[in-house]
């Protein structure tokens, strides 16, 4: 291994940019910590997939009517523990409830945050060893006593706080921002530790890889179909036709194009108008780190993050990534609505 000069780790940054708000108590740094713990606790397990009995089915299905993985169950239970424990979080939503966990005990109804997050997204890739991610974002509350309520779940993105993603990838990452930049840290498995890998990233200029499950294309919208079209054509200046890359697990793919250029769309559908992503736990988190790193994030129509919520599953059509690029699919959805 390559001796690093200097270690930076989650922990020391957290806290050396809290040190910028004088009036602080610490209460984010505790929670950001907590979902670290989680996250190396259920990267663990994944490591261990296939040799201890994690890997299928759990025989239950979530509130979208999709099958649960026991490793979907592991990962919420550890995330819900680890929050529950931790005294900052008066509530959770989940992907994989129904409804808002609100902890109403003596420690946590004190909490002044509230979480949403996806678990373990991209599960159905589990089985075959591709990158999988957790996602959360993290809310002030709004009620003022008690366990934290659906009141406090419904924020718009541009109340976030804190978002971020947990990358189970050839390594594991944690990227996170609170609004000033994008920064990531990669796990040192040897000594469990996060560390401070990926100073404030940033969307290159150019990009050219485009992301979008194209099985999908008889179902898409003219507009989408004529984007791809675009995406696909021969010029030079431009940098056409881009590369196709697709994993199917949103925080990789997000996270691929973060570093190396890109789009990634998930569109409406005739079926499924508002597409496939949650607006809570998905798109917002997503969108939240995609401005932070000079990129931008749609429904075609408006900024994702200024979209209100009516309920803790809804779904949202999501156009995310390098800023041109997005700009240019929102122009073609504009163009034929
Ligand atoms: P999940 O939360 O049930 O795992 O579903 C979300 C995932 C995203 O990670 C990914 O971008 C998308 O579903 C892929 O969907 P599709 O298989 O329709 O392309
Ligand atoms: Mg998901």
């Amino acid at each position: 291994m390559v001796p690093r000069t200097k270690i930076v780790t989650l922990t020391q940054f957290i806290i050396q940019r809290q040190s910028e708000y004088p009036h602080a108590k610490g209460a984010l740094t505790r929670l950001l910590n907590d979902i670290a713990t989680a996250a190396k606790i259920v990267n663990r397990e994944i490591n261990a997939a296939g040799l201890v009995d994690i890997l299928g089915s759990s025989g239950k299905e979530n509130v979208q009517g999709e099958a649960q993985k026991k490793l979907d169950v592991f990962a919420n239970d550890m995330f819900i523990t680890a929050l529950k424990g931790g005294g900052e979080c008066c509530a959770i939503a989940s992907e994989e409830n129904e409804k808002v966990i609100s902890f109403s005990n003596e420690f946590s109804e004190l909490g002044k945050y509230v979480i949403a997050m996806d678990p373990l997204d991209g599960s159905s890739n589990i089985e075959s060893n591709v990158s999988i991610g957790t996602i959360f974002s993290i809310y002030r509350r709004i009620t003022e006593v008690g366990g934290g309520t659906i009141e406090d779940l419904l924020q718009p993105g541009v109340n976030l706080v804190a978002s971020g993603y947990i990358i189970y990838g050839s390594s594991t990452m944690l990227v996170y921002t609170t609004g000033k930049g994008v920064n990531g840290f990669t796990l040192d498995p040897s000594v469990g530790i996060f560390c401070l890998s990926h100073p404030d990233m940033r969307f290159p200029e150019i990009s050219n890889i485009y992301s979008i499950n194209e099985g999908n294309y008889i179902y898409f919208p003219e507009a989408v179909k004529q984007y791809i079209k675009y995406c696909q054509q021969d010029d030079e200046s431009s940098g056409r036709p881009y590369t196709s890359r697709y994993i199917g697990s949103l925080v990789a793919d997000f996270h691929r194009n973060l570093i190396k250029g890109g789009i990634f769309l998930y569109p409406g559908t005739k079926k499924m108008p508002d597409g496939k992503l949650r607006l809570l736990y998905e798109c917002n988190p997503i969108a939240f780190l995609a401005e932070q790193a000079g990129g931008k994030a749609s429904n075609g129509f408006k900024r994702i993050m200024e979209i209100n919520p009516q309920t803790l599953h809804q779904r949202a059509p999501l156009f995310v990534g390098s800023r041109r690029m997005v700009e240019k699919v929102e122009s073609y959805i504009q163009k034929y609505a």
